[in-house]
């Protein structure tokens, strides 16, 4: 892959600003002196549109007349946040934008505030989709990114006396200026019913499924704009539809309120993204949102393929390849199969012949709770075609175990797809690695453990096929938009193509030492934090004083994250100070930002928990100012924005084994934030690239945790042992942090000592603030601090999400970039 270089289309202020006024007039209806701020974002994205549907019109004709290879990626998550800036960066149009605006009066950072994010995702998985095809255009890569188009995405959270409240999220109740309607490629889907088995006149069987029901699926689709302004591909996201001619089976014929609530029913299919990330809901609806989408994709991209080579199949899997963000969308593989066998009536090796070289699949976890299973006798109800064809895929599968482990029942129903027991399950996982031919893990660690652990049979099986991917994140957003003032330093020191090319930062190296150069760095990250204190005051009321370390958590609650060895870690410091008023540490704000599935009682407790710690610290004159806790609420991506380029303290403290990748680390560590972290996901990796004496690494290793798991951890011995322990455990269980309200806090106690410590908090608490003592000696030499943030945005370059696409078109994709005429 070539390296584009600096392509950006170079628009004149002052066609700019008449676009933006001829949208304000002709397509919103107002005019420049009644305009407010919500009118001109929208008249600006308007504006910008028309340059971005100019880019994807030529980028589609360019990829028809080459008639390209092309990854889809399939995803139930693309967690995109806003667009507005992003998209005005790619097309190389931000500062004449925000000049023209400013010349009618109007400032571009206030309206950008009128955009709602784009939540489309619960965290780490979805916002991985969306920098992946931000790289994917920016590479010139021929991509679509296919999705669902939910009404409602990730909840808005509030946090009221302390406790999270989850509110609707309603991201287009004013109209989305990005989004094109495409009534002409609605796909039709069918669910539900039974399977007759026919004999054709060759003898032959076959199955011809009756659905019960079927639903429309109507195509959305979002401009993606490449850095450079180049290639425009699209995300294309599936809402469903009550289907107004068939609503009704031969043996379900009814009346007219009856067909009304199969259209509720049907329009329910894309209403609500599940948030729950990390355990499995098992419910209908989710499967039938997984197989709406993934049904959807699959005939759009047939439909296009026919386009082009007919009816002729033997070229599918070398113009399509189908990568699988985990195994939400798993179901494709049996649907492309029933396609193949039921409609195009091929035999069954060459179904599976070109099947299983179209799929690719990423695993994103190794939790055995995360691991997706649906019972069989949904799959039959919902699904009942899909369900014998997975029998039969297991069933020749099981035949070749056979040949490797021959007699061997136990390795059987190790490795079956189907999970045997009083309610059978389809194990998705085994699914997809029998399905695909490549998969891949999201950080080295989390690969080798995938192999090593969760795949090791399959891995002897099919050797190669499973394989690496490391994670990263586009440097577009999570840089040049989000923290301006470093990106413009950074163009002064070594030009202004890193966003494209992101090793070149190692440059910055060479400056790591330089006092001039420290100073204007450090200059940066206060003015950052100074904007953010102002964030943090209009949204909290708490005053945080921008000298004050600021220590940053921000991601999904998990126990396995350990937002509460953090909490306890803070706790201790109070008790530090308390004790003793002299305690000697530069003083530190703690800044959580973090939404609970609504169903996971410990996770919100955690929540509820730090709260009111914050506001009993906050509120206690004795701590002098040196210590300040806040829970920012309703963490999401364009909090991020802000939070990120305001850090200095990242905390990437999760049990080692249990964070796959973790791509927040990498965001944090570019804008210049000192990572505390566990031997985990991609902390290993920044370590290695960052140098071990510009991390701060602590904790048990993952064969440490396995070694204590399998001697028998016992928290009780690190509550009985360590004094601070047990008085931070035991102060837990008083009011003194929920005044009036003894034991409120006591589930977190439990948790960690009866309840078993199952992510090893208490084990590794010591080594965590003896880590923290590092932090506050390091911060306190100012050149040494200066040094060690400099060469951590310096050493970020393998983390660009552009090398993680070329690693996938490498190692999986085999695809060719395909350059857009001017
Ligand atoms: C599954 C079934 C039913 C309902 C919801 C789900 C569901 C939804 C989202 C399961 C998992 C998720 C999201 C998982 C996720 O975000 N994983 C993270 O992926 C990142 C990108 O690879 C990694 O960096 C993180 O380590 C990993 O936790």
């Amino acid at each position: 892959l070539s390296t584009p270089i600096d392509k950006s289309i170079k628009l004149d202020k002052k066609i700019i600003k008449d676009a933006i006024v001829r949208h304000l007039h002709c397509s919103l209806g107002t005019d420049e002196n009644k305009a407010n701020n919500h009118a001109w974002w929208k008249a600006t994205c308007a504006a910008v549109q028309e340059q971005v549907l100019e880019q994807l019109r030529k980028t589609q004709k360019s990829h028809y007349l080459n008639d390209t290879r092309a990854v889809h990626y399939f995803s139930a998550e693309f967690l995109m946040g806003r667009l507005m800036s992003n998209n005005l960066h790619n097309l190389g149009m931000f500062e004449q934008t925000q000049q023209a605006l400013t010349e009618l009066g109007v400032n571009l950072t206030d309206i950008m505030e009128e955009e709602p994010d784009m939540a489309l995702g619960n965290g780490g998985l979805g916002r991985l989709a969306a920098c992946f095809i931000d790289s994917l255009a920016t590479l010139d890569l021929p991509a679509v990114g296919y999705g669902l188009h939910y009404e409602h995405g990730l909840f808005r959270q509030e946090i009221k006396n302390g406790e999270q409240i989850e509110r609707p999220d309603s991201w287009r109740d004013y109209g989305n200026p990005w989004e094109i309607c495409r009534p002409e490629s609605i796909q039709e889907i069918p669910l539900y019913g039974y399977v007759e088995t026919k004999y054709g006149d060759n003898g032959r069987i076959k199955k011809e499924w009756h659905p019960g029901l079927i639903v429309k699926g109507l195509p959305w689709d979002i401009p993606v704009v490449g850095y450079g302004g180049k290639t425009v591909n699209v995300l294309r996201l599936w809402q469903s539809q009550a289907s107004d001619y068939f609503n009704w089976d031969v043996f379900n014929a009814g009346g007219y309120l009856d067909a009304q609530k199969e259209n509720v029913q049907a329009e329910t299919i894309s209403k609500v993204l599940y948030p729950n990330d990390e355990t499995e809901a098992g419910k209908e609806l989710r499967l039938i949102q997984q197989y709406f989408f993934s049904a959807c994709s699959l005939k759009d991209i047939i439909r296009r393929y026919k386009r082009a080579h007919g009816d002729n199949w033997s070229r599918f899997s070398s113009q399509v390849v189908i990568q699988l963000n985990d195994t939400h969308p798993a179901i494709a593989i049996p649907e492309l199969m029933r396609i193949l066998l039921d409609r195009a009536e091929l035999d069954w090796d060459t179904a599976w012949a070109i099947s299983s070289n179209t799929f690719a699949y990423t695993n994103h976890t190794l939790l055995p709770e995360a691991l997706e299973k649906w019972p069989a006798r949904m799959f039959e109800k919902i699904l009942p075609r899909h369900l014998e064809i997975i029998y039969e895929i297991n069933h020749r599968f099981m035949l070749e175990v056979e040949k490797v482990w021959p007699g061997n029942v136990a390795m059987k129903q190790k490795l079956s797809i189907i999970e045997e027991g009083s309610d059978k399950m389809v194990r998705m996982g085994n699914l997809s690695v029998v399905g695909s031919f490549k998969v891949n893990g999201v950080a080295e660690i989390h690969s080798a453990l995938v192999k090593k652990n969760l795949f090791p049979e399959f891995d002897h099986m099919w050797p190669g096929k499973l394989t690496n991917v490391t994670n990263g994140i586009t440097p577009r957003r999570w840089l040049k938009a989000c923290n301006p003032k470093l990106s413009n330093l950074i163009d002064d020191k070594i030009g202004s193509d890193w966003p494209l090319d992101l090793n070149k930062l190692q440059e910055l190296a060479n400056y790591a030492d330089n006092a001039k150069f420290q100073k204007q760095f450090m200059q940066i990250k206060f003015e950052n934090k100074q904007a953010l204190a102002i964030e943090i005051k209009a949204l909290t009321g708490i005053d945080v004083d921008p000298k004050a370390i600021f220590d940053v958590q921000i991601k999904r609650l998990h126990e396995y994250k350990r937002q509460h060895l953090n909490l306890l870690h803070i706790m201790a410091l109070y008790r530090r100070l308390l004790a003793n008023p002299n305690y000697d540490m530069h003083p530190r704000v703690f800044i959580f930002g973090a939404k609970a599935a609504p169903g996971y009682k410990l996770a919100k407790d955690i929540i509820y928990a730090i709260n009111q710690v914050a506001t009993r610290i906050n509120n206690d004159k004795r701590v002098n100012g040196k210590l300040k806790v806040v829970f920012l609420p309703n963490y999401r991506v364009s909090l991020a924005e802000k939070i990120i380029p305001a850090a200095d303290v990242s905390e990437q403290i999760s049990t080692a084994g249990k964070e796959a990748s973790g791509t927040g680390n990498m965001k944090l560590s570019l804008n210049g934030a000192l990572t505390i972290g566990t031997l985990d996901g991609a902390n290993i990796e920044i370590a290695e690239e960052v140098g071990d004496e510009n991390i701060f690494i602590f904790g048990l290793t993952v064969d440490e945790i396995d070694a204590l798991h399998k001697t028998g951890y016992n928290p009780f011995d690190y509550y009985d042992n360590n004094r601070e322990i047990k008085a931070i455990l035991d102060w837990l269980e008083t009011d003194y942090f929920t005044p009036g309200k003894p034991g409120a806090l006591a589930s977190l106690k439990h948790s960690l000592l009866e309840g078993g410590d199952p992510y090893k908090v208490l084990a590794d608490f010591e080594s965590y603030s003896a880590a923290h003592e590092k932090v506050d000696a390091a911060y306190k030499d100012t050149t040494r601090w200066a040094k060690m943030a400099i060469l951590n945005s310096a050493k970020m370059g393998k983390f660009t999400s552009d090398r993680s696409i070329k690693d996938y078109v490498e190692r999986i994709w085999k695809l060719e970039a395909c350059k857009v005429d001017e």
